[in-house]
């Protein structure tokens, strides 16, 4: 069985952790796929959007603690080198990724699982899903970005506990908390998620990468250098197709058509 299954929809893609029996634990074969999945979407222009989700009851349990790591020295694995070619090229990536990547939890969402999610653009959960900065249990600290994403998406005291705890959180929690977007019952979660995918690989996609490389950069940022970087890349989607279609469809009083460029 393939760890990554990836399906071809008209004018995006849905991307599936498929190791169900693990609940999706990262192996390294695992992420190889994932990697490769990832940059075949980017590449593909007719690609104008990305589902991540997770085959069976749950979404990620973060590394899969069987898996002994390729770089394991003396006995003891050097996890840094675990990280610096695996988990960090993979919260780049979907930061990075010049389209939108829509996250469907469908299940537990652990550890480096769990900061994975977070890493994408728009998170919708079943409300039997959660999230566990699982790290702390077996003697870790959170990775994958979750020292980043945390605090600044529900602030430092609720960022604190959870990652010190290793406390789950349950998808309507964290909606509440604006962890995610979108807690969604449980037997709904993959056709809101499929229609909010398939309604962005229809949206001005060169925009939405400008809006993601806007917020990307929103956290270093003051508010001067922010500004500037508004200004220019405003400069730059202005010269789009998209927008002169935008605008053109608005005076015209229809449904924009865009193209993606
Ligand atoms: C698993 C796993 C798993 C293997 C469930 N591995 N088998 C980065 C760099 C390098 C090294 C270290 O880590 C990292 C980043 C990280 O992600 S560290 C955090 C690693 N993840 C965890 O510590 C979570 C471990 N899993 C759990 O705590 C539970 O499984 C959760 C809370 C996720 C779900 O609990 P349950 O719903 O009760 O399911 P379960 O525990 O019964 O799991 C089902 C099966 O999946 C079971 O196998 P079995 O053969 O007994 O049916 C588990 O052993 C297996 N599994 N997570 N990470």
């Amino acid at each position: 069985m393939t760890p990554i299954r990836t399906e071809a929809r008209p004018g995006w893609r849905k991307i599936v952790l498929n190791r169900p029996e693990r609940l999706n634990a990262f192996t390294v074969a695992m992420h190889e796929a994932l990697a490769e999945a990832l940059d075949e979407a980017a590449a593909d222009a007719a690609c104008r959007a990305v589902l991540l989700t997770g085959e069976g009851r749950g979404f990620c349990a973060g590394q899969d603690l069987n898996d002994r790591v390729p770089d394991e020295a003396g006995g003891r694995p050097d996890l840094g080198a675990t990280i610096e070619r695996y988990y960090n090229p993979l919260v780049r990536r979907l930061r990075g990724m010049e389209k939108p990547v829509v996250c469907a939890v469908n299940g537990v969402a652990a550890g480096a699982g769990a900061n994975m999610a977070l890493a994408c653009d728009i998170v919708l959960a079943a409300k039997s899903a959660k999230f566990i900065q699982a790290f702390v249990r077996i003697g870790l600290v959170p990775d994958s970005g979750g020292t980043y994403f945390l605090p600044r998406l529900i602030g430092d005291a609720r960022a604190r506990a959870l990652a010190i705890t290793g406390d789950a959180v349950d998808a309507a929690q964290a909606a509440q908390w604006g962890l995610i977007w979108q807690a969604v019952d449980d037997d709904r979660l993959m056709a809101e998620a499929e229609a909010l995918t398939a309604r962005l690989a229809t949206q001005p996609t060169r925009a939405i990468a400008m809006i993601k490389a806007l917020l990307n950069r929103s956290g270093a940022n003051d508010l001067d250098a922010q500004l500037n970087l508004e200004r220019d890349l405003q400069r730059a989607v202005g010269d789009t197709t998209d927008y002169l279609e935008g605008v053109q469809a608005f005076l015209e009083k229809r449904e924009p058509r865009f193209a993606g460029r």
